[in-house]
């Protein structure tokens, strides 16, 4: 079989899809990469590591005919906190690196899978079930990268008949990885603290409604949509996906069934409660659903169990 190359396989999805695909496809035929970051022993001793950085063309053009590439999953991006820190490095690694892999893709008949987020929208979309095609003028350096990417994969579908294919992600929760730089990173915090302290102070507002997905669903997805009939699909690269919608109000009270004493109390950081309230308080994913059979399955309550029951074997802590 070709092989897959999966870029920004150190990052919070890179990390866990490498490994899921490993074993779904067999270690030697996913090709993990990472820029900077040092790759668990898990991640480099299950199957080939490379680094390489995105941005560059030949760089990862030697990787793609070292191992006759077929597939890749292109993770390598910055998030919303960190990208409005640093708008002009957003701009190139989500851009540039992303423009780099479809070329690449482009010349060696590889097909793309690419991230976009509930970020490609702004403040003047429906914020209520946002629909899979609506307005999109985000106000985040993060979100205007997000929208090229969409319209760029596009661009090459049509043009070039590169068989690229997208999500849109809400805030994506785990007990493997940490995210680093996003505006939903609360959610995954608050687990940690919620174990570690009994107390977390919150960077966001207690009524602030966004989407959310569990890790499991978010691999699913991905893996699910590569391997959907091509001809089913009719948005190919921008799919609206959720699994569920709260507050930080409403997370905490999910804990606070487990850990009774847990409490939550707010230190709001205008930077990212900004960047939440320009985002959807919830998507409509029944595109995704009708086209390749989306489906979810965890809800707050399934994953709050499941990242407590986790969390606390990984930090040895009870609870
Ligand atoms: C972020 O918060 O930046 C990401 C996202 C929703 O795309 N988790």
């Amino acid at each position: 079989m070709k092989k897959i190359l999966v870029t920004g396989a150190v990052g919070q999805i890179g990390s866990e899809l490498t490994l899921v695909l490993r074993k779904k496809y067999g270690n030697d035929n996913v090709i993990a990469c990472g820029h900077s970051k040092q790759p668990s022993d898990e991640l480099k001793n299950s199957g080939p590591f490379e680094f390489l950085d995105a941005r560059n063309y030949a760089e990862v053009e030697t990787v793609v005919k070292k191992y006759d590439i077929g597939v890749i999953y292109h993770l390598a991006a910055l998030l919303s906190a960190v990208g409005e820190a640093k708008p002009q490095l957003a701009w190139d690694i989500n851009v540039n690196g992303l423009v780099a892999v479809l070329e690449i893709a482009r010349n060696y008949g590889c097909s793309v899978f690419t991230p976009s987020s509930i970020g490609a929208f702004g403040p003047s979309t429906p914020k209520k079930n946002t629909p899979q095609d609506t307005i999109q003028r985000p106000t985040s350096m993060y979100g205007v990268t997000k929208v090229a990417g969409e319209i760029l994969c596009d661009y090459y579908f049509l043009k070039f008949k590169v068989d690229t294919r997208g999500l849109r992600y809400p805030g994506i929760i785990s007990y493997v990885s940490p995210p680093g730089g996003g505006t939903t990173d609360y959610a995954v915090d608050i687990y940690y603290k919620a174990l570690e302290n009994k107390k977390y102070t919150c960077f966001l507002k207690a009524d602030t409604r966004l989407d959310m997905m569990y890790m499991p669903d978010a691999l699913n997805a991905a893996i699910n949509l590569m391997e959907a009939d091509p001809a089913k699909l009719k948005h190919r690269n921008a799919f609206n996906v959720t699994a569920m919608n709260f507050t930080p109000e409403q997370i905490a009270k999910a804990i606070k069934k487990k850990i009774p004493d847990f409490k939550i109390d707010y230190e709001i950081d205008p930077v990212r409660q900004g960047i939440a309230d320009s985002w959807p308080d919830n998507m409509d994913d029944s595109a995704a659903r009708k086209e390749w059979g989306w489906k979810p399955e965890y809800d707050l309550a399934k994953m709050t169990d499941d990242m407590l029951l986790n969390l606390s074997k990984k930090l040895n802590l009870k609870y």
